[in-house]
């Protein structure tokens, strides 16, 4: 890099970049631009925290979209014409735009799940995917465990009671809940976050059982008290049935009308994977018929739309795909999907590659 480039981008303090981006303009590409520098030319769909445009834009001539909203197709067609790299955060990569992006040789989502790209597409172009795991699992498990325990708490309801003036006086029956301790928690997909909250719900006294294509060491199984039963069971025994698999073709409505019908009328559903997973308006039914006793729901399946049956129940507490939202687990994996994508473009095999088939065809 040029010393006079080297020595102007350290000058620069980081509110004028963002008030360029105000304005429309992208400083990054001023900074970095390709006649400069000759770089490769990279989107990147959302304002990720600083560091980790920085750390693209030393090897990168970066775009960032100034704003925390998803860009629609045409837009994300337009952004991505010329570039080699593209860094997504939830925003679609479909094989239409794969196509109108002839130069793209990576494309890096910034999460665990990449239902949000036609990866077949990808693959077929010889496109890398790469993804950010291990980083989300932490603060994923405990957004999953908060739900859990906000709907055995009745916390959302209660908090609303306070607020609206209603509790005038303590009374004995106001407000019962739910025991965690010596209750089940059926997890259903024992990966790393449904690993890590059976680790919470140790804590907590509860039982727990898991199904899941993948099944880790009994040693593992024994550390964490985890007993696998088949999927029926976890249904039948379950209080609290938590889920944890990625959304893919067979997990599409993994729980629908015949699953709920298995479970106990006193069981909560917690999910916190992806909204598909669960057939919503089989979901309302079973809550409005009592079949089950609430929920606890962090995605949908037609998100950001939230089927309104859900919103009117007081046993149901949602929150809006928050899962991965804290600052330091952002950070780490804003960075993580930062190294992937420059390990790609430097001809590197990326570390969390997705589509090993797509390296070195
Ligand atoms: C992201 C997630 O918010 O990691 C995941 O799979 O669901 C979340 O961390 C989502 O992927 C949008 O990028």
């Amino acid at each position: 890099m040029p010393a006079a480039v080297a020595q102007l981008r350290e000058g620069v303090p980081f509110l004028l970049l963002t008030s360029l981006w105000a304005y429309g303009i992208n400083p990054v590409s001023i900074l970095f631009g390709e006649k400069q520098l000759s770089l490769p030319k990279v989107f990147i769909t959302r304002p990720l925290p600083r560091a980790a445009i920085e750390r693209i834009a030393t090897r990168c001539e970066a775009t960032v979209n100034p704003e925390d909203v998803r860009l629609p197709p045409a837009q994300m067609a337009e952004a991505c014409r010329e570039v080699e790299g593209l860094v997504t955060s939830g925003t679609p990569v479909s094989a239409g735009l794969v196509e109108q992006a002839p130069h793209l040789r990576v494309v890096c989502t910034v999460g665990v799940g990449y239902d949000n790209i036609d990866v077949a597409a990808c693959t077929r172009r010889r496109i890398l995917v790469t993804n950010t795991p291990g980083v989300v699992t932490e603060a994923t498990a405990d957004l999953s465990f908060a739900l859990l325990m906000a709907v055995a708490r009745r916390l959302v309801e209660a908090d609303r009671y306070v607020r609206e003036g209603h509790w005038l006086y303590w009374q004995w029956g106001n407000m019962w809940g739910t025991d965690l301790a010596g209750k089940t928690l059926g997890i259903l997909g024992f990966g790393r976050i449904g690993q890590a909250v059976a680790r919470r719900a140790r804590g907590f006294s509860m039982r727990i059982i898991y199904h899941s294509i993948d099944r880790p060491t009994p040693e593992r199984e024994q550390e964490l008290g985890a007993q696998y039963v088949d999927r029926e069971t976890l249904l039948r025994e379950a209080d609290f049935l938590s889920i944890h698999v990625p959304l893919a073709p067979d997990t599409n409505h993994l729980i629908s009308s015949t699953e709920l019908a298995m479970m106990k009328p006193t069981a909560f559903l917690i999910n916190t994977s992806r909204g598909k997973v669960v057939e919503e308006a089989a979901l309302v039914e079973a809550l409005q018929s009592k079949r089950i006793a609430g929920a606890g729901l962090d995605v949908f399946e037609f998100e950001p739309q939230i089927h309104p049956a859900l919103l009117a129940m007081p046993n149901v507490v949602v929150t809006p795909h928050m899962g991965t939202a804290t600052g330091e687990t952002r950070l780490a994996m804003a960075m993580m999907a930062a190294e992937n994508l420059l390990a790609a473009l430097a001809g590197q095999r990326p570390p969390n590659l997705v589509n090993p088939e797509a390296w070195g065809k």
